[in-house]
């Protein structure tokens, strides 16, 4: 079977949609930091569209850590398909925006050259939660963190995304260059300011002059959404047989897209808004949407699905009580703490998602939902129950879905089978954890991390109630029985 690449794209099936501009005309303008399978069903889309109209804006993507995306797209030129689907059918259509692939541990050089020559204006990242290197119940830098001690010992050869992008910045304030603009577009509040505030820190470490350049840094937040499931090789497979020719790194995503953009690109930026990026003024009234409805809901069902023996996020919603349990802890929990958002049809939204979970194509699953959940649970789940503990209002469904995580993240399942939980603080939560069954102790030792539950919420006693009657229940009934008191009718 041959490789897709540019050679084959005149003789893949009709059906397939293919770049609509001479990809040999394309230079780079953006550098995308973090390149997985979500930036490739969704920046990397926008852009495709807008490159005919202005091929200024290749993108160069970046692996943080491993070669895999390079190895598997460099015999492809970059090239990859993209299939949409849900119940009612699919779409394939091959990318061809990022034009370049570097992999920063094997050259760092080459990636901070990129970064810091004048025809990149932009760098955009998605390096997940845990790649800010901060302290989620903050929002600010974790100085003790391995690699910004590396980072910082080591301006040159950095290791992450923080260390990279102050290093370019440094490379282009002493060449008397502009700084570029940087566009996060990870799931955490106020990602711009996040962003800000941890690569001025950063900078602050080494050198003040530098941090006065890098505080006056454009760093827009945005509001990115696609639900973007991780390849199987089951989707290579189907992908190979419906090209005709084999890909290594296809990526599997829903219909559904948005991506709502703060409009601060002092260096210009792709008319995104001609393939439906949404530019906005401020963005965090989408932000807290998003975070708290869409991802909020994922995180529970995930937890309380995984329990109950769910693989994927359709399997989860089809377990008896969870489709009632998400909507009512949506429409009743959520959506009063949420700031107006004029002209928007809230009760729509919702019921957008559920259908969303609901997709019988994507095979998304729950445990890869339930990774690094002690950076996730901040915005998805614990600034909602502080807005609901300060208007007096209940929120049980929003603390089951913390203590399904508890119940999750200490590593043991319902069957006493041990749990693959990936979390940067996976070690300590086990050892804080797992020493005792009893719902109190583990409520107990596991609300005193503050990097979670900051200083507030952990000391809450509500809250310390709330979780120990939920992880109760999930003890000593099971999660699918749980979940099935929350059935309707
Ligand atoms: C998911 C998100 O993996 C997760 O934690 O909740 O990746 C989710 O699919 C996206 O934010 C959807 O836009």
């Amino acid at each position: 079977m041959m490789r897709l690449s540019s050679s084959s794209l005149p003789q893949l099936p009709d059906r397939v949609e293919q770049p609509a501009y001479d990809r040999d005309k394309v230079t780079i303008g953006l550098v995308h930091l973090g390149i997985g399978a979500f930036h490739r069903a969704h920046q990397a889309v926008y852009t495709d569209k807008i490159l005919a109209d202005d091929p200024s804006w290749g993108i160069c993507g970046v692996s943080l850590r491993s070669a895999d995306t390079r190895d598997a797209l460099a015999p492809q030129d970059g090239l990859y398909t993209l299939k949409v689907q849900d119940g009612q059918g699919e779409r394939l259509s091959v990318i061809g925006s990022i034009v370049e692939i570097l992999v920063a541990p094997e050259n760092p050089e080459a990636v901070l050259s990129r970064m810091a020559d004048a025809a990149t204006r932009i760098v955009s990242l998605t390096v997940t939660e845990k790649g800010y290197c901060h302290n989620p119940a903050t929002g600010t830098l974790d100085e003790n963190h391995p690699d910004i001690l590396h980072d910082l010992q080591n301006p040159s050869k950095p290791k992450s995304a923080i260390g990279f992008i102050v290093e370019a910045l440094a490379r282009r304030k002493a060449a008397g260059a502009p700084a570029f603009t940087l566009l996060t577009c990870d799931n955490l509040p106020s990602n711009g300011h996040v962003l800000k505030r941890v690569v001025t820190r950063f900078a602050e470490l080494r050198d003040p002059e530098l941090a006065a350049f890098v505080a006056d840094v454009a760093s827009p937040s945005t509001m990115v959404d696609r639900i973007v499931p991780a390849t199987t090789d089951a989707d290579r497979a189907a992908i190979t047989a419906a090209l005709g020719f084999s890909d290594a790194w296809p990526v599997m995503t829903e219909p559904f897209r948005q991506w709502v953009v703060e409009d601060d690109f002092p260096l210009g930026r792709p008319a995104w808004e001609t393939a439906g990026v949404v530019f906005v003024e401020d963005v965090s009234a989408f932000e807290t949407m998003k975070l708290r409805l869409l991802n909020g809901s994922h995180s529970t069902l995930a937890y309380l699905g995984y329990l109950a023996g769910a693989e994927t996020v359709a399997d989860a919603m089809a377990l008896p009580g969870m489709e009632d349990l998400v909507e009512a802890l949506m429409r009743d929990e959520v959506s009063p703490t949420l700031p107006p958002l004029a002209g928007f049809d809230l009760p729509a939204y919702r019921r957008a998602l559920v259908e969303r979970f609901n997709n019988p194509a994507l095979r998304h699953r729950t445990w890869q939902i339930a990774m690094d959940g002690s950076q996730k649970l901040p915005q998805r789940l614990l600034g909602t129950i502080r807005d609901r503990i300060q208007a007096g209002a209940p929120y049980d469904r929003l603390a089951l879905g913390v203590a399904a995580w508890m119940r999750y993240a200490r590593g043991i399942d319902e069957a006493g089978k041990a749990i693959d939980v990936r979390d940067p603080l996976s070690a300590r939560i086990a050892e804080l954890a797992q020493g005792s069954d009893d719902p109190e102790e583990i409520a107990k030792a596991l609300l005193g991390m503050k990097e979670i539950f900051g200083d507030d919420l952990g000391a809450d006693p509500d809250f310390r109630a709330q979780i120990v009657r939920a992880l109760s229940r999930l003890f000593s009934e099971g999660s699918a029985a749980v979940l099935q008191s929350f059935k309707k009718g």
